[in-house]
């Protein structure tokens, strides 16, 4: 007996025309889900376009029918508007037009945007449960194309399966995916070996920018604007970076904090290891996201900004394990 997902039901009824969209500054898993979700759509017949804020990153221009991603925001009045890796419609960052609304993801808490959302915050990316809902609807329908791109976002959310949301479910369904014809290799290759050497340039600049306190419980790096313009490199090109405080021996908690073109918005990326729940800590600036990776917006001038998210994640360092700490 197959079991009814709600969301399936939604898009199988829906006759007019739909819209998928991601978060601004889309990542593997937005574009992935949307992408996916778009080509299975299309094969069913159905009325579908994608469109986000953001240009593609360079990174995920491999993935099939990246091309037909349009620009937000759309001034046309759809149907059914769907949200993906999302806390709600709000994170496209741009007026979507629609008449309803559906919101496909797995972050924690957010805006419930109809009573059909599929949101699972303990899949290890949206793309799995985009794939729950191909799988419910039509197995036969999953293409090596669609596939690549469920697998996409399952490998760049797990942190190429290193993070805490591995699960079984997420190397079942990368198994399942590789039997569709997957090929982790050259996806791997695709998203994680093709940086143009302004990158490393601008990798170099931000590491001369850590920072460990907290008798090194804590590790922060900082992209200023003119970091990108001296080395050419784009914010895109930031994406993994914090990871190298994180990976620091002892740091439980780091962050990296991008300043944008405005150059008083800075946005901060936060990540755990499992014994600190960073979540928490963007949640107290408005952001959200996960256990082991979260982030936020704040406003202000770097010295600043960075004092704050020191004293906030200090105070929740001791508030969550009952440690004091006194330097
Ligand atoms: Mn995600």
């Amino acid at each position: 007996m197959e079991k009814v997902i709600p969301a399936v039901e939604r898009l199988k009824r829906e006759e007019g025309e739909i819209l998928l969209v991601t978060h601004h500054n889309p990542d593997g898993d937005g574009i992935g889900s949307m992408l996916a979700l778009y080509r299975f759509l299309k094969k069913k017949g159905k009325n579908v376009r994608m469109a986000m804020k953001d240009d593609t990153p360079h990174i995920y221009d491999f993935l099939p029918d990246v091309d037909k991603i349009e620009k937000l925001p759309i001034n046309h009045q759809f149907s059914l508007a769907v949200i993906l890796d999302a806390a709600g419609m709000y994170r496209a960052d741009a007026p979507v037009y629609a008449k309803e609304h559906l919101r496909i993801d797995h972050h924690i808490g957010g805006v419930f945007e109809s009573i059909n959302d599929y949101v699972d915050p303990y899949a290890a990316s949206t793309t799995v449960v985009v794939g729950r809902i191909l799988k419910a609807w039509d197995e036969e329908c999953i293409d090596k194309e669609i596939a690549t791109c469920l697998y996409t976002g399952l490998l760049t959310d797990t942190g190429s399966f290193k993070h805490n949301n591995v699960n079984e479910e997420a190397f079942e369904f990368a198994k399942y995916l590789t039997s569709k014809g997957v090929d982790p290799s050259r996806v791997a290759s695709m998203v994680f070996e093709r940086n143009r050497p302004a990158v490393i340039h601008l990798l170099n600049r931000v590491l001369g920018t850590l920072q460990m306190d907290y008798e090194g419980r804590m590790a922060s790096l900082v992209v200023r604007r003119e970091f990108l313009q001296s080395t050419g490199a784009l914010e895109e090109d930031t994406e993994g970076f914090v990871n190298f405080a994180r990976s620091i021996e002892g740091v439980e908690v780091a962050f990296i904090m991008i300043q944008k073109e405005d150059l008083k918005t800075w946005r901060v990326s936060l990540r755990g290891k499992g014994r600190i729940n960073v979540q928490i800590i963007a949640k107290k600036f408005g952001g959200g996201g996960h256990r082991d990776a979260a982030g936020c917006r704040i406003e202000g001038d770097e010295d600043t900004v960075r004092n704050k998210l020191i004293q906030t994640i200090k105070e929740e360092i001791q508030k969550q394990t009952g440690e004091k700490i006194t330097v």
